[in-house]
């Protein structure tokens, strides 16, 4: 694999990769982020993770601050309002301009992050159940919101990357999944009861430093055990263009990690049509 970045897009790999994304449900994009600005997005996870905030802004939730490092998987939302470089990396335009390329959306706009570690050794706590992402934001959101995930490790094959089952995103709105769970093939069980028997087919992101995969929010995804030799730290980014809102009546002080599209503190634009 290539270790340059890739800036620049034809309109011939725009259309592919499109196609690709409304087919399959995700896309696996070249190294996006630059060696430089990932060395730096290192040191501040180390910091945000032992409970220092650059801006004086916490996390959402209640984090646990920890200078040991992890036993089972840490999820922390919202850590690019509490450090600049987090900020630079979520926001970055390589991620801006796939998402634009792969939805056809004229503004891509994050409202919201969440900073997963993986650590490794194999036991339980560390799987990300199988499931939809529209599951958890369909009470507040509606339309085009998608999710782009940034490997800050390297994702190998034993790592416990994503996998995403292709075409799930063609089997609607299923509620049956549940990422906090441990139990893959229980949840896969009542998923493909739900869908109808649609087929299961995963396809593992294996992704380099710096690699980024996109999803669709009907995705049906999760990941397994680290059976590496390092922690698999990565950033999911959520996504969202123009054809997206917050639901009626729904109130953002109600909308929990999910920042209010006003406030671009919490919600950066990563790309717009100029
Ligand atoms: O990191 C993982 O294994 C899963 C992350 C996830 O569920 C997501 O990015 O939507």
């Amino acid at each position: 694999m290539s270790t340059s970045t890739s800036p620049f897009l034809t309109e011939t790999m725009k259309t592919a990769a499109a196609a690709q994304f409304a087919r399959d449900g995700f896309f696996i994009a070249p190294r996006l982020i630059p060696t430089e600005l990932l060395g730096r997005v290192r040191q501040q996870i180390d910091a945000v993770y032992a409970g220092e905030y650059e801006t004086g802004i916490p996390p959402a939730g209640v984090p646990k601050a920890s200078k040991e490092p992890p036993k089972s998987l840490v999820k922390i939302d919202n850590a690019h309002r509490s450090d600049r470089t987090i900020y630079e990396l979520v926001s970055h335009p390589a991620i801006g301009r796939w998402a634009a390329a792969l939805t056809g959306g004229k503004m891509i706009q994050v409202f919201a992050t969440q900073l997963l570690i993986k650590p490794p050794g194999g036991q339980g706590g560390v799987n990300v159940g199988w499931h939809q992402d529209q599951e958890y934001w369909d009470g507040a959101l509606q339309g085009e919101i998608f999710t782009a995930w940034v490997a800050i490790s390297d994702v190998t094959a034993e790592s416990g990357p994503m996998r995403f089952v292709r075409g799930s995103n063609h089997w609607g709105l299923l509620k049956a999944g549940d990422f906090f769970s441990d139990h893959l093939d229980a949840l896969k069980q009542r998923i493909q009861e739900k869908s109808g028997g649609g087929a299961w087919s995963e396809v593992a992101a294996v992704l380099p430093p710096g690699g980024v995969s996109f999803h669709h929010r009907l995705t049906v995804h999760g990941s397994g055990p680290n059976l590496g030799p390092g922690p698999r730290v990565s950033f999911a980014i959520h996504l969202r263009t123009e054809k997206s809102g917050l639901r009626d009546g729904v109130k953002w002080q109600d909308a929990g990690y999910l920042n209010d599209f006003n406030d671009l503190q919490g919600s950066p634009v990563a790309h717009r049509e100029t």
